[in-house]
């Protein structure tokens, strides 16, 4: 048995992570870092990472950086519980990393630069802001035409659209109007009824809301 924990903040996109491993039925426990309060540059979590980043998989000791790396972990560690479609040809499980890639290098970037732009420049944040808005709305537009042809990012559910819900979540709560990109705007409430972990992952996210006190 695998020992694992994962370094997570809220509604961070740490939380694809917990809902691979809910979905993938590993047992872990949690760390929290306040992203809030600034915990992921303080001395003790750059111990742990030297980017102060989350999330952070410790796997039986020893630290696996980045989200991608992290779902490609725990999907290969239950392969039954199927975080990817099953025996992919080489071209399914190369636009698996796609999807990944898609989410993490080309709309985290994104959603950051709406939600919190003064990370990105030291100069003009209002720029920022309105040019990465023009550019989620680039990306989601493939996104939402993608979903539209096949459903799901890949064809059958996987840890793809979780991950593209989470961004699509931090422009949301960005106040980004998702009315023009419908199959996007309605990931929550398809994953919902799709994943049991997807819930799982939304239950974990208020109690750990909770346990650090910020608002609901
Ligand atoms: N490329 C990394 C990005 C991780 C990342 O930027 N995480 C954010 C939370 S969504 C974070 O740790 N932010 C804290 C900070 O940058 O200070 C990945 O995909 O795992």
């Amino acid at each position: 048995m695998i020992d694992l924990v994962l370094y997570h903040f809220p509604g961070a996109c740490s939380q694809v992570a917990v809902c691979a491993l809910e979905w993938a039925g590993l047992p872990y426990r949690t760390e929290l870092i306040n992203l809030a309060t600034g915990e992921q540059s303080g001395a003790e979590y750059l111990k742990v990472s030297p980017l102060g980043k989350i999330p952070m998989l410790i796997v039986d000791g020893v630290p696996l950086a980045e989200n991608a790396a992290i779902l490609t972990f725990i999907a290969a560690s239950a392969p039954a519980a199927g975080l990817f479609p099953a025996d992919p040809t080489p071209f399914m499980a190369a636009e698996a990393v796609g999807g990944m890639s898609f989410c993490g290098g080309t709309l985290h970037p994104q959603v950051r630069g709406i939600a919190n732009p003064a990370r990105l420049t030291a100069g003009d944040v209002e720029g920022v802001r309105t040019h990465s808005k023009y550019l989620l709305a680039k990306s989601l537009t493939y996104a939402n035409q993608r979903l539209a042809d096949r459903g799901w990012w890949l064809g059958p559910v996987s840890i793809v659209d979780v991950y593209l819900n989470w961004a699509v979540s931090v422009a949301r709560r960005n106040g980004f109007d998702l009315t023009p990109y419908p199959h996007v705007d309605a990931l929550p409430d398809k994953l919902r009824a799709a994943l049991p972990a997807f819930a799982a992952m939304e239950a974990d996210d208020k109690s750990a809301r909770a346990a650090l006190r910020l608002a609901a």
